[in-house]
């Protein structure tokens, strides 16, 4: 599955339309997305917006689907925020996400169970990112046997083993790749995982070689969905040439046109 990062307040365009409530930016900017292939949206308002957060959220969401049906992925740390864009969604709701904090994972499974959405758990907590791929499976099995205690099914996780800049740490690229495996060997049937896959590339140069590469070889270890940019055509020339190399897709109409 690929969701789009591209509705993020972070880039300056979308964040100055969220500051001037430009509908029409916001629409043009979904359905762009939507052409170049998004299966579903990342929506997040940006870093810095306070208690504006559940507003902004709200205004956003409700933006986006009137354009789209696609399933809204709703990206924010903050627990009111997040509350705000499931109410106001419609389309199929992604949380993203939770840590293994049980803080957290108390306040934002109830919101999975209640608004029948599915969760994104991050391998992290309150002490950071485990170092290495044993640790994160440790921390996927406790999210989900929690999950569980709150009356989210194991179908509704997305595993985040989180991605980091090659730039800052070279040795947890095939890390990740080992945890992507070991996550789904926790469940039958395997757990569904998911990256932001932009992260590897963070202040590198030539951002675009490094996330194809790297989107190719977490595909071969069994990705389920990736948080990325569908306006990168060589990135998506590589999803679709992967579905064809994993037998995902029997017929080669989206690989032939790409
Ligand atoms: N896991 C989950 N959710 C996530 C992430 C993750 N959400 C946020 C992020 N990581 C994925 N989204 C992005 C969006 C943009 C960029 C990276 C990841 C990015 N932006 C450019 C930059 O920072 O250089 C440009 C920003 C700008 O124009 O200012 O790289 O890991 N579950």
């Amino acid at each position: 599955m690929v969701i789009s990062e591209r509705l993020n307040g972070l880039f300056r365009s979308v964040g100055k339309a969220i500051d001037d409530r430009d509908v029409k930016f916001i629409q043009e900017h979904v359905l762009r997305q939507v052409e170049w292939g998004a299966q579903a949206l990342d929506v997040n308002v940006g870093p810095g917006r306070g208690s504006d957060g559940p507003d902004d959220m709200r205004w956003l969401v409700k933006a986006i689907q009137e354009v789209t049906d696609l399933p809204l992925c709703i990206d924010t740390p903050g627990n009111k925020t997040m509350l705000a864009g499931l109410e106001a969604c419609e389309n199929p709701r992604i949380i993203n996400s939770t840590t293994a904090d049980m803080e957290k994972m108390a306040a934002l499974f109830p919101m999975a169970r209640d608004f029948d959405a599915d969760i994104i758990c991050l391998t992290m907590d309150e002490r950071g990112v485990p170092n290495d791929a044993d640790s994160r499976a440790e921390m996927a099995m406790l999210m989900m046997t929690t999950a569980m205690e709150f009356e989210v099914m194991p179908e509704r996780i997305l595993l985040d083993p989180l991605v980091w800049p090659v730039s800052a740490a070279q040795d947890q690229g095939h890390k990740v790749i080992e945890a992507l495996r070991l996550f789904q060997m926790l469940n039958d049937p395997a757990p569904r995982t998911v990256v932001g896959l932009s992260n590897v590339s963070n202040g590198a140069r030539d951002r675009g070689l490094l996330n194809r590469t790297y989107l190719a070889m977490l595909m071969g270890a069994g990705l389920s969905a990736a948080i990325l940019d569908p306006e990168d055509r060589e990135l998506m020339e590589t999803v679709k040439s992967g579905q064809v190399l994993l037998d995902q897709k029997l017929y080669c109409d989206d690989y032939l046109r790409a």
